[in-house]
């Protein structure tokens, strides 16, 4: 018998192995803040493993490198450049990406992504075997891992597998263009649990099990395909809220020298952040700001968008496209409505260090977040967390980011609809403040409802649950 608080009979704290594409490293996580510290955290609290790709292509990647740190065994295993062409940049980033984000346009299936895709799962199960106890529970992250359950199955694994998917789970019929669809999904019913990010993901996953894999459900999220048994429920993630919150009102002296400039020109700041993926709706987020100076010339200097998009995934062609095309577009906006004194586009590609971020969310009046598909969403949540309760910003959030489906208090837009966008932005910047602060003081109660441990334990002790046929 197990019990919630993941003990075994003995009454030892079961070990956690968490796996994912990339290791986080556990000595820096404390600064970077995000997921990785939550659950580093909580490796670090119960023991156990973190195993993933080290970031490193090499010719000979040898045997895994292992490094101790406290209770914590962190394991890395460096990737051929073949496989990491096939896994990396052409499964998983040109298939699976697309696919899952409803882009069927942009999917570029080849056998020879999913033969590498399959071969590095193989790699994963063989290399982190080792290291495994018979009492560990196991929870493996995201789309690049999804058959790794039954790799580690058909070696003989016996342990509680969790599978927690970061990005959205598409409808039934454009997860049918994946040609491989049925086998992908088979792979997901040897998990003990699937977590997925919100109530629209698991209805996707729940039909097309019902439907094309003939398994039944329960309403308490059980499912029988065949002789699986396992669950699926939605964990919507989130943020450590006063980690944030604090360090949003340690403002860096830049920022605000640069918010005391904007308060004696009058002139107020619409911040967007993202990696720069063409799933975060960009240019139509660019385009709507131009609609927005368009339509009211009364705000034409009142006004500047810092949109802040390092680069991703640059090896992939569509990441390179939606580069060029949006340095075209903020060119063209910037030179059509720029005066001398004033850039309404700051459009900066680099990283920028957490507390900067959180410190530039808290200077801004309007967080404008419109991914056009997006599994959660954490910038969301960020920028409500960062915000002053006595004169907070306004979020202008997609309806096709996950977060929408909590974050109903704020502006919600249809990231494809141009003129509703720059409507709303308009509506942001003119919101009275008794409105913001009750669409504000809703808002954080929201994130902190559902915060990184609500979500981390959630999971852990579902997972526990879960009664498996020994
Ligand atoms: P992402 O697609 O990366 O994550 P998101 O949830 O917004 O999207 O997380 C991005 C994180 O990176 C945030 O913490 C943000 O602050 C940070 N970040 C973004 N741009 C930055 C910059 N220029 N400098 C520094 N930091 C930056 C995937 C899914 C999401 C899901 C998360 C977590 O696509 O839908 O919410 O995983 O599950």
């Amino acid at each position: 018998m197990r019990n919630s608080e993941g003990t075994n009979p003995g009454g030892h704290v079961k070990r956690l192995v968490v796996i994912s594409n990339r290791v986080a490293d556990l000595r820096k996580t404390t600064q970077t803040g995000g997921l990785a510290v939550g659950l580093a955290d909580a490796v670090r609290e119960r023991g156990g493993v973190w195993f993933g790709w080290s970031g490193r292509k090499l010719k000979e990647p040898g045997e895994p490198k292992v490094d101790r740190i406290g209770k914590v065994t962190q394991i890395s295993l460096a990737l051929t450049p073949d496989d990491y062409a096939a896994y990396y940049l052409g499964y998983a980033n040109s298939v699976l990406w697309p696919l899952f984000h409803y882009r069927l346009d942009l999917v570029n299936f080849r056998q020879e992504f999913l033969d590498g895709y399959r071969r590095v799962n193989e790699k994963f199960a063989e290399a982190v075997l080792p290291f495994l106890r018979p009492d560990d529970t196991i929870w493996v992250h995201d789309y690049h891992l999804i058959p790794l359950a039954a790799e580690l199955r058909r070696r003989g694994c016996r342990q509680r597998i969790g599978f927690f998917l970061h990005i959205p789970f598409p409808p039934p019929d454009l997860l049918a263009a994946a040609p491989d669809n049925e086998w992908l999904v088979a792979c997901l019913f040897e998990y003990d649990l699937i977590g997925f990010q919100t109530e629209a993901d698991l209805g996707n996953f729940r039909r097309y099990a019902e439907e094309q894999a003939g398994a039944t459900t329960r309403e308490d999220g059980s499912f029988k395909a065949g002789e699986h048994s396992f669950r699926a429920r939605a964990f919507p993630i989130g943020i450590d809220v006063d980690q944030f919150a604090e360090m949003a009102s340690r403002a860096s002296e830049e920022v605000a020298i640069d918010e005391l400039r904007r308060k004696i020109l009058g002139r107020r700041q619409i911040i967007g952040v993202d990696r720069l993926d063409y799933s975060k709706g960009l240019p139509d987020r660019f385009k709507a700001f131009g609609r927005l100076l368009e339509r009211h010339p009364e705000i034409h200097k009142k006004v500047t968008l810092l949109q802040i998009s390092p680069s991703s995934r640059q090896e992939v062609q569509s990441y390179a496209d939606i580069k060029e095309e949006l340095a075209r577009l903020s060119g063209a906006i910037n030179s059509r409505f720029a005066d001398f004194n004033w850039t309404p586009i700051r459009y900066i590609q680099r990283n920028v260090p957490r507390e900067k971020l959180a410190a530039l969310f808290r200077a801004s009046q309007v967080g404008f977040v419109t991914p056009l598909r997006d599994g959660m969403n954490l910038v969301a949540k960020e920028f409500v967390a960062a915000q002053h309760m006595e004169d907070p910003g306004v979020l202008v959030l997609s309806q096709f980011a996950g977060a929408a489906e909590e974050m109903t208090e704020a502006l919600i837009v249809n990231p494809y609809d141009i003129d509703d966008m720059a409507e709303n932005l308009f509506r942001a910047l003119q919101m009275p403040l008794k409105e913001r602060q009750r669409r504000q003081k809703a808002l954080i109660a929201r994130i902190r409802k559902q915060d990184a441990r609500a979500w981390l334990t959630g999971f852990l002790d579902t997972l526990e649950k879960v009664r498996r046929a020994e």
